[in-house]
């Protein structure tokens, strides 16, 4: 392939692709717990990336509403050595804040409201808990960390010092617009789409584009409608698997990870396709 890198993920690559593309590149390798593990989940790298162009084309009317873009141009011209699962995109200049979308209270969130009774500007009511749907989605930035540390939390003001009031305005509004269709879609495929993160940046003609991959469980937090029970933490749609082997296994989370053993591989295998042909409608391969 020989493409110079551009940026390296934990479990993703960027290229430069030339002509002002870049090429996505999403492997098999799976993170739990802060840790990339040593064990690869086959076809994870290719279920994330038709689940990312699909929801390019399902969140299309949202972005023309807002006069936005995405910046896909192709899943199949791409290098044979990675066919199926890199996406050809148009090179951005990104904007430097992580637009993430909640719609239950979760992880981080559940922290901030036990704290403040509020999430980053929005108060909320009392006596909800982990694993509640909020009144309202809610726009909680966070600034992108350099690679290993954790994204920091900013408020809406430090979003409008970073790109401006009316930049800030509209990154709110799109990206509140296309968690709800996202969420409603997700909704109708028995998957509860808990929170997510999306990339913007500006095209050539200054366009807002929607970039990165999106509404992928590496992006998002799915849980499976069917058991979702607000008070306890609900199970990952993807990764309950591998986090309950990892636990029960004894490892301090510190150490290097063990590698995973073949049924906790092949159900994690079969959780990703699940997700991929619940929300398509279509079967994967
Ligand atoms: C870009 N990232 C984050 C993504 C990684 C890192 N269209 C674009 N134009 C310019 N830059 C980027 C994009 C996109 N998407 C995004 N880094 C650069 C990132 C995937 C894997 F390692």
């Amino acid at each position: 392939m020989n493409l110079p890198l551009v940026a390296r993920g934990k479990v993703r690559e960027v290229y430069d692709a030339g002509s002002g593309r870049l090429l996505l590149v999403a492997s098999d390798r799976i993170s739990a717990y802060d840790h990339v593990l040593p064990t690869p989940i086959p076809d994870k790298g290719r279920v994330l990336t038709a689940l990312s162009v699909w929801w390019f084309g399902q969140l299309t009317p949202v972005l023309d509403s807002f006069g936005a873009a995405h910046h896909l141009v192709s899943a199949s011209d791409v290098p044979a050595e990675v066919a199926g699962r890199a996406m050809l995109v148009r090179r951005l200049s990104m904007l430097p804040v992580e637009c993430v979308a909640r719609g239950y209270l979760s992880g981080s969130g559940t922290v901030e409201y036990a704290r403040t009774g509020a999430i980053r500007d929005v108060a909320l009511p009392a006596g909800l808990v982990e694993g509640s749907q909020l009144p309202e989605p809610v726009f909680t930035p966070s600034t992108k960390a350099e690679l290993g540390e954790h994204d920091e939390a900013i408020d809406f003001a430090a979003v409008e010092a970073a790109v401006g009031a009316d930049r800030a305005a509209e990154l709110r509004e799109l990206t509140l617009a296309l968690y709800r269709r996202g969420a409603e879609i997700a909704r109708e495929a028995g998957i509860i789409l808990a929170d997510t993160k999306f990339e913007f940046g500006l095209d050539g003609d200054g366009r807002l584009t929607l970039g990165d991959e999106v509404l992928t469980p590496d992006s998002s937090r799915f849980w499976p409608a069917l058991t979702w029970s607000p008070g306890d933490a609900q199970p990952s749609y993807d990764k309950q698997y591998v986090r309950d082997w990892l636990t029960a296994s004894g490892w301090d989370r510190v150490s290097p990870p063990p590698e995973l053993p073949a049924d906790v591989v092949e159900a994690t295998r079969e959780r990703y396709v699940t997700a991929y042909e619940q929300l398509t409608g279509t079967t994967f391969r």
